[in-house]
């Protein structure tokens, strides 16, 4: 895909604040600190569109990117930040939940893991409850520029294994300072959005019927997963 234009379009803190245009929406989600702003930056080759911090836990709403007027990035809040108190932590959790129970919304959640740490309970839980709703998914390990050629490949088999992925849903491995696996992630977003194209999904915009119709599409744009888990 090619950028022509992004721009930063809402900061949502209560679900009455997401957009309801009906563009695709990828959404960038995982822990605190494992590189969600950064990679949004580095895709969309912009330096500070999505703010970027050495403390962890600062993105406290969920934040939408407008891309060439036609899709969203959506950066979620990170969780297992252990220093943010409880009822905060409720807060986001709770918008995060009410953002992916929305009929139709993302059209794929990138779920992202530092590719130098073993996945979390968190991470688990996460996965398992995109796959329980049927929610377009691909699982991605952040800052591989850390690794060597070696270490990448025995972190991809160590969380395939550990999630317990579909085989051929191998994580994607990338970095936003070398931009290394960005063309692979980049053809995983253009069949969401493809998928998204020829089918008869509802959008946010309407409610109810059809959603099974969208997640085989995206599925069968994104290859295979788990059968057992298609909807
Ligand atoms: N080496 C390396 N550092 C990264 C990479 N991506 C992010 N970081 C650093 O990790 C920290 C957290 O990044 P940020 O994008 O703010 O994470 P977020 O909390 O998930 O949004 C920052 O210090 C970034 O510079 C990467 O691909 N490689
Ligand atoms: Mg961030």
């Amino acid at each position: 895909m090619k950028i022509a234009v992004c721009r930063f379009h809402v900061s949502a803190a209560r679900p009455e604040d997401f957009p309801h245009d009906g563009f695709p929406e990828i959404a960038f989600m995982g822990r605190s600190n494992v590189g969600k702003s950064s990679l949004i930056n580095r895709l969309l080759g912009t330096r500070g569109l999505a703010r970027t911090s050495k403390a962890p836990g600062r993105t406290r709403a969920i934040n939408f990117f407008s891309v060439n007027d036609r899709l969203y990035f959506v950066d979620l809040p990170g969780y297992g930040y252990a220093r943010v108190p409880i009822p905060v932590r409720r807060q986001w959790q709770g918008l995060v939940e009410a953002y992916l129970e929305e009929p139709g919304r993302p059209d794929l959640a990138i779920h992202m893991v530092d590719a130098r740490h073993d996945p979390t309970d968190l991470d688990r839980q996460l996965l398992e409850w995109l796959r329980s709703q049927g929610v377009p998914h691909r699982v991605i390990l952040t800052k591989a520029d850390k690794l060597s050629g070696n270490e990448r490949t025995r972190a991809q088999l160590r969380v395939a294994r550990w999630l317990d992925l579909p085989r051929g849903e191998s994580p994607i491995t990338v970095s936003s300072v070398t931009g290394d696996g960005l063309p692979a992630l980049w053809s995983v977003i253009d069949g969401a959005c493809a998928a998204r194209r020829s089918s008869n999904r509802p959008t946010p915009t309407q409610s109810g019927g059809g959603i099974s119709v969208t997640h085989r599409a995206v599925t069968e744009a994104l290859g295979p997963r788990n059968p057992a888990l298609t909807r």
